[in-house]
């Protein structure tokens, strides 16, 4: 099989959680709207396809065969069994996909951040706003999402190394993509947060050191964190 996601080209934003699952997994894929000899983008034909069995509302979407598939966290409840990276029971499987629609969810509170009033405004017109809401983000929400996790590697009772033990699951590789998002965006909260959270910065650690994560990192289709993406680095926002 080889999987298409659908993405904007030049940020890693929702994308890149779904990339990690198919570049760990040495999965068959292509990028499309990356491809260098891509004749026609397609994401807008998608979107406006009411045609389809499951019309996505926004990217990314996965096309595997003749199936699209909408939702960060349901792409990625669809491909963990099939590349590997979900637990073999229901009962867990529902786990992690609960997981994982609690980064869905962090995710857009840190893209929210910057832009607290609309997503369809400019940073420059909803600063006030911005620095509000950041104030509350960097000391009650992050700590609040950082405990929670840190929390279940320490006491639940499927954690070890990873999420459900031993085993890396997609979850997992998401975790590494917020910690290094928020690293970049927040760098002062996260110095002083992550001294907290040791289980978390380990986690991230043995993904980032996972020989398939390492090569992905080091190579040209690792998108560099950039000011059109979900975590962006305004120093007034992190204070
Ligand atoms: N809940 C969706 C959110 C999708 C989403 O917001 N996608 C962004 C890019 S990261 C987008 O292009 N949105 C366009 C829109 O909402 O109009 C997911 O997790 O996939």
């Amino acid at each position: 099989m080889r999987y298409e996601l659908y993405y904007w080209p030049s940020i890693q934003g929702r994308g890149e959680f779904v990339r990690l699952a198919l570049e760990d997994a040495g999965a068959d894929y292509i990028d499309v709207a990356r491809e260098p000899q891509r004749v026609r983008f397609g994401l807008d034909k998608f979107l406006a396809d009411r045609s389809l069995d499951f019309p996505p509302f926004a990217p990314p979407f996965l096309k595997a065969g003749k199936v699209v598939i909408g939702q960060t966290a349901n792409i990625l409840h669809y491909l963990g069994p099939r590349l590997n990276l979900a637990p073999r029971t229901e009962t867990n499987r529902r786990w992690v996909h609960q997981m994982q629609l609690t980064v869905a969810d962090w995710v857009s509170e840190a893209h929210d951040v910057h832009h607290p009033i609309s997503g369809g405004l400019y940073y420059e017109d909803q600063k006030a706003a911005a620095k509000r809401r950041a104030a509350d983000f960097t000391a009650s929400r992050l700590p609040k999402y950082l405990d929670y996790f840190e929390d279940l590697l320490k006491y639940h009772r499927h954690a070890g190394d990873y999420l459900l033990g031993a085993r890396v699951c997609y979850v997992d590789l998401s975790m590494f993509q917020m910690i290094e998002g928020l690293r970049y965006a927040f760098p002062r909260a996260m110095l002083r947060l992550e001294r907290r959270h040791p289980r978390l910065v380990g986690l991230h650690d043995r993904v980032a050191a996972r020989r398939r994560i390492a090569a992905y990192l080091a190579s040209s289709r690792r998108i560099r964190f950039n000011q059109e993406d979900i975590f962006r680095r305004y120093p007034e926002l992190d204070r």
